[in-house]
């Protein structure tokens, strides 16, 4: 009976040592301690055939016993280390990145044409020191008209006829009433450039568009001549299509500028007509609070879609508004 017990317990140690030896999984691993350890496990079993034995042999064997379910218990825990090891070894091998592998491509997006001609003459601006300011494209009468020395009954109004709303604010039909707003806030000397979309009562046609979208720069300070004018809008021209770019200041007229001049350059063998400017009339300073006497200013204008059409040789402005990709995609 003592040996019976005895020899069952060793040959249990063993089958136990060499079933875990070679077990190739965790959960192969969890079955085998609820074999030999669980409550109803192989040890337990010959474990309670221990009252059978005599008072003298239940110690030793009993020390036997708890020898063997420590081996196999340590058995266990080494052999569950060594399977978490080589698992993490394993999914180390598989998630090793290949860093020759061509990548997930996405497809990316780009800047419409007439955004990245507003991008292109912000920065020319921004590099000779000035502002980006922008303002609401729902103005008052005032900050679009009368501000900018257009009152009432000034036949200017005629050719900036524009959409209004009933309460009589309107779509504002230039940035100007940007810089209004600008220099309200703001003592000289300033310097600012102002982009945004503009609404005119237009009919639409190769040329002209009701919405489309100007960028203005304005400058104000002591001393400020036509000679600083002049000088800033040749270097932006310079930056904008070459050197040695010829240009002419033509007489005009704006009513928020006096003296004022339309810009015309010589560019691929044409002679185009590219942007207004003037000096800022002395009412337009007095609307907004600045001494004429003691401040001169300088402005311009331009057509953003006017320059995406040159550069980018666009014949009919409609092409910028109608989305196909076709058109898009050469940009
Ligand atoms: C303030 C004072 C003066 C802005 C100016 C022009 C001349 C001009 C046109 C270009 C093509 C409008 O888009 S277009 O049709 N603009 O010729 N704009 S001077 O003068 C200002 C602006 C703000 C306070």
């Amino acid at each position: 009976m003592i040996t019976d017990i005895e020899s069952r317990l060793k040959t249990l140690a063993q089958e136990a040592q060499e079933a875990i030896a070679s077990s190739e999984s965790l959960s192969q691993l969890e079955e085998l301690r609820v074999s030999y350890l669980g409550k109803k496990g192989q040890l337990s079993l010959i474990l309670k055939e221990m009252g059978k034995l005599s008072a003298e042999e239940r110690p030793r064997i009993g020390a036997i016993a708890n020898e063997i379910k420590t081996t196999i218990q340590d058995n266990l825990s080494n052999k569950q280390q060594n399977l978490q090891q080589a698992e993490i070894e394993k999914q180390i091998l598989a998630e090793t990145l290949d860093v020759t592998m061509p990548g997930v491509s996405y497809p990316l997006g780009k800047s419409h044409p007439l955004q990245s001609t507003i991008d292109r003459i912000l920065d020319i601006f921004v590099g000779l020191g000035y502002t980006v300011a922008e303002g609401p494209q729902i103005e008052s009468d005032y900050y679009n008209f009368t501000a900018l020395n257009t009152p009432e009954d000034h036949p200017a109004r005629d050719m900036q006829d524009t959409f209004y709303f009933e309460d009589g604010s309107l779509l504002r039909t230039h940035t100007s009433s940007v810089q209004i707003r600008y220099m309200e806030k703001n003592e000289p000397p300033i310097r600012i450039i102002a982009p945004g979309r503009v609404y005119r009562r237009d009919t639409v046609d190769a040329t002209h568009s009701a919405v489309f979208h100007q960028i203005e720069i304005l400058a104000v300070g002591k001393g400020l001549t036509f000679t600083d004018l002049k000088g800033t809008i040749k270097e932006f021209l310079r930056q904008m299509f070459g050197d040695d770019l010829p240009t002419v200041f033509r007489a005009s007229y704006f009513p928020f500028t006096e003296p004022s001049a339309e810009v015309d350059v010589q560019w691929q063998g044409k002679w185009l007509e590219v942007l207004g400017c003037g000096m800022v009339d002395p009412n337009v300073l007095k609307a907004v609070g600045y001494d004429p006497e003691i401040y001169t200013g300088f402005a311009a204008g331009l057509g953003v879609e006017r320059f995406a059409m040159i550069l980018h040789k666009i014949d009919d402005i409609r092409r910028l508004y109608n989305s196909d990709l076709r058109f898009l995609q050469q940009f």
